[in-house]
């Protein structure tokens, strides 16, 4: 483990760099529940040789993985189209909600690259086996999954709910960094890393009250100098190593920033297009890469016309 020493608003801490794609994974040393044996046992990463997703039931051998990053950069060019759908149904029985999750899914993934999953699904439906079968569907669309956890909490839970997550084969979950890296989220990247998925962090969210947290003004003990919160969020996704950023599409300008400190190296997922205000060429000019939308599709009484139209819409401002 590396080290380097930066200041977190004002306080000067020790941070270990996380080395992703190492050969060397820590052994974990927690009891396997008995349900979730079976993934743990063939599923180290849920893809297959060729970097594609297996299901569980198939996947034999470990495999040559390409990173979080690639795999939705790939995603990106294969679908043409930068939309994560936003599984976000009304809330309603738990096996309304799968059947409506279903339908939701093979109508519009012609037209998306990847799912985010919200712990509004999760809660009714329950993790296993029910979502763990909807991650399955994507997969075998050809989608990454992302599960949108926001984990928050201490060292030793954060690595459990990634686990948990991870092992029903999400392919990357959402975490916050104001927990910091030490007995904070520096657990959930060494889960990533072991099991070759992606760590997502949240930098300024699409609500109004975003700027009480994210958008407050910090001093850096270190330089001397005020910045943004979301700026000092931002330069972590980097060092942290972290495999996106969550901008929301509602505030460009921050996302024009982000993006100026992120570049390219760390991909923007700006969520709140649509029913929350936000513009799709605002967002993708200032940098966004990957849209994140829900209700505007999922609520639509067309969700497939309205996916493509969303698709064509942000394709106007690809590059
Ligand atoms: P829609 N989401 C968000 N803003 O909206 N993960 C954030 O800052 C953030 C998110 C999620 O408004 C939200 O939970 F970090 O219907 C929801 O699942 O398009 C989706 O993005 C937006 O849904």
């Amino acid at each position: 483990m590396k080290g380097d020493s930066r200041t977190n608003g004002g306080v000067t801490s020790l941070t270990h760099l996380p080395q992703k794609g190492s050969d060397t994974p820590q052994e974990t040393t927690q009891a396997t529940p008995a349900h979730l044996v079976d993934a743990v046992l063939i599923d180290e990463t849920g893809r297959g040789e060729k970097g594609y997703y297996v299901s569980t039931s198939t996947l034999i051998e470990r495999s040559v993985t390409r990173s979080f990053i690639e795999e939705m950069e790939r995603s990106l060019k294969r679908a043409h189209s930068n939309i994560v759908l936003a599984l976000d149904l009304p809330a309603d029985g738990p096996r309304r909600l799968v059947s409506g999750s279903t339908h939701i899914l093979q109508a519009v993934h012609p037209y998306i690259c990847a799912v985010k999953i919200n712990r509004q699904l999760v809660l009714p439906v329950g993790l296993f086996p029910r979502v763990q079968r909807i991650v399955e569907s994507i997969h075998e669309l050809g989608l990454p999954a992302i599960m949108d956890c926001k984990i928050n909490d201490v060292g030793h839970t954060n690595r459990a709910i990634a686990e948990f997550y991870y092992k029903a084969g999400f392919d990357a979950v959402i975490s916050n960094p104001f927990v910091g890296w030490r007995e904070g989220l520096e657990p959930v990247f060494e889960v990533a890393e072991k099991m070759r998925r992606g760590v997502i962090l949240l930098v300024y969210m699409s609500h109004k009250g975003a700027e009480e947290g994210y958008g407050q003004t910090v001093y850096d003990a270190k330089t001397g100098k005020r910045m943004p919160q979301y700026s000092v969020f931002a330069e972590k996704a980097l060092s942290w190593k972290a495999d996106g950023a969550v901008v929301g599409a509602t505030f460009p300008k921050i996302i024009g920033e982000v993006h100026q400190i992120l570049d390219d190296r760390v991909p923007i997922y700006s969520p709140g297009v649509g029913a929350q205000g936000g513009k799709i060429g605002s967002a993708i000019k200032a940098g966004a890469r990957y849209l994140i939308v829900g209700r505007a599709i999922t609520r639509s009484e067309a969700p497939a016309e309205t996916a493509k139209s969303i698709r064509d819409s942000a394709n106007r401002y690809l590059e």
